[in-house]
């Protein structure tokens, strides 16, 4: 049982002003009133960081003392967000610092603004650690999250002319408030290639043993009430010169400095693709630093505390998030086998005790496979003790499976082929002894689809974890008006225990709480249309209904499904010009990867879709359709208090959970939805009275591949017709004939997305939502019952199953 929630005792927060004041005269060097925003933000974020920074080292020391089971989250993403805000909030300070700010005349929001995200991360499972970091130090465990700290993050999204143009995110550019540099705690990372730069590239240099030295800067994670502060710790590598200096002079000059630039370049910049990564070696170069250097610090702290190595997972919890770090598998053995000199049985029962997997996605092309060359030339030992590894464990399948060799090729952690590759999953999987989905259908589906024959080889492995987000962050710090009228009515317990959400219910058909909810809403939405239009000059009517559909652009995700409904309602007007509709917004943000050709033409037909609509004199007021360029953690909290409609609407079996989902559902979104991922949990929870779903199950797309037939709905349903054709009448591409023919072609051939399949029953469930909205009380009593249920969908629940299930950890709590 943890202790409730108390203020953050802060004999500081008198001397607050005096630290800001001393920062801006010492830091900065500048009289207070003449400092510029950026300055005045960086002040205030060494003012909250020495705020925390007694609380962060008694964690530690505690951790130190108490020596429990830690927690270690391995991931080459965290998608952070912004810091300064969600630090005051979890220190309860948001209010008071806010407050003082504005008394001061100081520009709150203007500070704020100033502090880039920290975009170490592409979508959702970058986000997810974020969340689950939040999660461990809220609920006081002894965890760490290990990543990079790349210095370029996911690309800024600019819309040129509709398109998508990438621009780098030098986010480190200016001083970063938050993190610490521990210096003295470097790692050192061997190799046997070395590297240079070609052409821009990270080229191997085979046969040229080399060490890295990965550094360590430390992040703040402060838990819920300013209890628990554990860290996160980000690699960046540097070249062994960077420590000896002596090189430079009695050397290799120029050596050495090739030798830093290549090093340095490991952690220059994340890879900006969310489902492929089509074998770098760079990436594959990062993936093993990471795991090289958080293995070696967590080791050496083990060894700190413990000389017995039997010890091992009793101490060391170590999830891997994706199979990004399952090269922990063979590096973690090769520590066992080579340093701490234990026989292989040893050390292979204390590496998969040790491990474990979480799946993030059934998608063939996001399964990774790294080509044996890479491993003969970078990590020849790990290999050596992979092809171990697999020959123990296929012998020990074929004496289970006599003469069934298919099943041997199946589950080998080797795939043979043109170019021979390492099975990323399975190797995590043989390795580890827990693997989880990340929602019950994906869970499912993982097991009896995409490695079955692991799953019947160790069934006792799989298991379900549905993710979580935080409602902190989520829902305290991004929408105060509803999270006041929450409070109002069933105090602030929900902060810390979220269960507590679901007091709400009772309160959802009172005239007087509906009116208070509908009315936060609708300030929510008056602050975005206030917002989206200093920073971009474009109007929305905040008393249309804001429907939302903001994700990473993905055929699966279907955004042209949620286009293709559009395009159907404008067609509507324009046969009808009476028809009487309320007037809607339709929402679109969400970023494409580089190189995925088809997501980027979506984007440009979004914003050419928006355009059109704009120029029609018949449809502007009633439907408007927004691309929100740059979409990030930040412009989600802005925009999902203000949300009515959630839009999730994959093709079902092919998203993994979602937690954009659960996000809506918190700040009083309806979701329209198909049965996929969480959203399936969600609707049980709310009741699929309060849900809008449609469209064909996992099963049903599973069962019509083989005989679909796009070409049938086009032939058949005359909307359908019509919506296809005004697209490839180049009615939205009038200067530009024929761009969206692939687009067209895709849809009317093979469409393997199945949208068309979906587009009917999605416009009827559309129509029902339309219905109810005019009903605001009922509107308003479906919402608030929606947010009374997302209590299982906070992240701490599933940090919670996390611990006891996986993990065996416990709380550590902090005097
Ligand atoms: O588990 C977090 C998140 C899920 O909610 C999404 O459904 C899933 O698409 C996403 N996957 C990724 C990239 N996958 N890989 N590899 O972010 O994970």
């Amino acid at each position: 049982k943890q202790t409730p929630p108390q203020p953050f005792s802060v004999p500081f927060f008198g001397q607050a002003d005096a630290l800001f004041e001393r920062h801006l005269l010492s830091d900065a060097v500048v009289e207070p009133v003449g400092a510029y925003e950026r300055q005045r933000f960086e002040a205030l974020g060494h003012s909250v960081r020495d705020v925390l920074a007694a609380q962060w080292i008694k964690t530690q020391a505690t951790y130190d003392q108490a020596d429990p089971k830690r927690i270690y989250y391995l991931s080459m993403e965290f998608l952070i967000g912004r810091s300064l805000t969600n630090n005051l909030t979890n220190l309860m300070l948001n209010p008071s610092f806010k407050h003082a700010a504005i008394e001061a005349q100081l520009d709150w929001v203007g500070m704020v603004e100033q502090e880039p995200d920290a975009g170490l991360g592409n979508g959702g499972l970058g986000r997810l650690a974020a969340c689950f970091l939040d999660s461990m130090a809220t609920m006081q465990l002894p965890a760490m999250g290990y990543g990079l700290r790349y210095e370029y993050g996911m690309f800024k999204q600019a819309i040129e002319q509709g398109w998508q143009r990438e621009q780098p995110d030098n986010w480190l550019r200016r001083q970063d408030p938050w993190e610490i540099l521990r210096r003295s705690e470097f790692v050192e990372v061997k190799l046997s290639c070395s590297f240079e730069m070609h052409q821009g590239n990270l080229q191997i240099v085979a046969g040229h043993p080399s060490t890295l030295i990965g550094v360590p800067y430390d992040r703040p994670i402060v838990g819920f009430g300013g209890r628990t502060i554990n860290s996160l710790r980000l690699w960046s590598a540097t070249a062994p010169d960077y420590f000896d200096f002596q090189e430079f002079s009695s050397g290799d000059f120029v050596g050495a400095l090739v030798g830093s630039i290549s090093a340095q370049t490991l952690t220059r910049v994340l890879y900006p693709d969310d489902s492929t990564q089509k074998g770098q070696a760079l990436r594959f170069a990062q993936e093993y630093f990471l795991v090289a250097c958080s293995l070696a610090d967590l080791i050496r702290r083990f060894r700190r505390h413990s000389d017995d190595w039997q010890l091992l997972p009793e101490k060391v919890a170590i999830q891997l998030n994706d199979t990004h770090p399952s090269l922990s598998v063979p590096e973690l053995m090769r520590i066992l086998l080579d340093e701490a000199n234990l026989p292989w049985d040893e050390a292979w029962d204390l590496t998969t005790r040790s491990l474990a997997y979480t799946n993030h996605t059934l998608l063939p092309e996001a399964l990774e496979k790294w080509p044996l060359h890479y491993f003969r030339q970078m990590l020849p030992r790990q290999l050596e003790i992979i092809y171990e590894i697999n020959s123990r464990f296929l012998s020990d399948v074929r004496s289970r499976h006599p003469g069934d060799e298919g099943i041997v090729e199946r589950v080998s952690l080797i795939e043979e082929g043109e170019e021979d590759k390492v099975r990323m999953a399975n190797l995590a999987i043989v390795g580890s002894h827990s693997t989880n989905g990340v929602a019950a259908i994906h869970s499912n589906l993982l097991k009896t689809t995409t490695v079955r024959d692991l799953a019947q080889i160790f069934p006792e492995r799989f298991n379900n974890k549905t993710n979580g987000v935080t409602p902190r962050r989520w829902l305290l710090m991004c929408n105060p008006d509803l999270s006041q009228v929450i409070s109002d009515a069933i105090g602030e317990d929900w902060m810390e225990d979220f269960s507590k959400i679901v007091d709400l219910a009772p309160h959802a058909g009172e005239p007087g709480f509906q009116h208070a909810f509908l009315q936060a809403k609708r300030n929510a939405k008056a602050n975005f249309a206030g917002w989206l239009h200093s920073v971009s000059g474009q109007s929305v009517d905040p008393d249309s209904i804001f429907d939302c559909q903001i994700k990473r652009i993905h055929e699966y995700k279907r955004q042209m499904l949620n286009a293709l409904r559009v395009i159907v309602l404008y067609n509507r007007i324009r046969a009808v010009p009476d028809l009487e509709i309320t007037p809607r917004t339709f929402f679109f943000a969400g970023k494409a990867a580089p190189g995925y050709r088809i997501a980027k033409l979506i984007i440009k037909f979004l914003n050419n879709l928006a355009g059109t609509i704009d120029g029609d004199p018949l449809v502007r007021g009633r439907i408007k359709v927004v691309f929100l360029p740059e979409y990030c953690v930040s412009l989600a909290e802005r925009l999902i208090p203000a949300a009515d409609v959630s839009n999730q609407i994959s093709t079902a079996g092919y998203e993994a959970s979602g937690t954009s989902n659960m996000k809506f559902m918190m700040n009083g979104a309806l979701t329209i939805a198909t049965r996929d991922g969480a959203t399936i949990e969600m609707a049980e929870q709310a009741g699929e009275d309060n849900f809008f779903l449609f469209g064909l199950t996992a099963q049903q797309v599973a069962e019509s591949r083989g005989w679909y037939d796009p070409r049938w709905h086009y032939d058949n349903d005359v909307e359908t017709r019509q919506a296809i054709d005004l697209i490839a009448s180049d009615h939205f591409s009038q200067n530009e004939r024929g761009a969206f023919g692939p687009i067209v072609d895709i849809l009317l051939h093979g469409d393997h997305y199945m949208h068309l399949a979906d587009l009917s029953a999605y416009l009827a469930a559309d129509q029902a939502l339309c219905a109810l909205y005019a009903d605001r009380n009922e509107w308003a009593r479906k919402a608030i019952l929606n947010v009374a249920h997302s209590g299982p969908f906070s992240s701490d629940r599933s940090i919670a199953q996390y611990a006891s299930e996986i993990w065996r950890a416990k709380p550590c709590p902090v005097a």
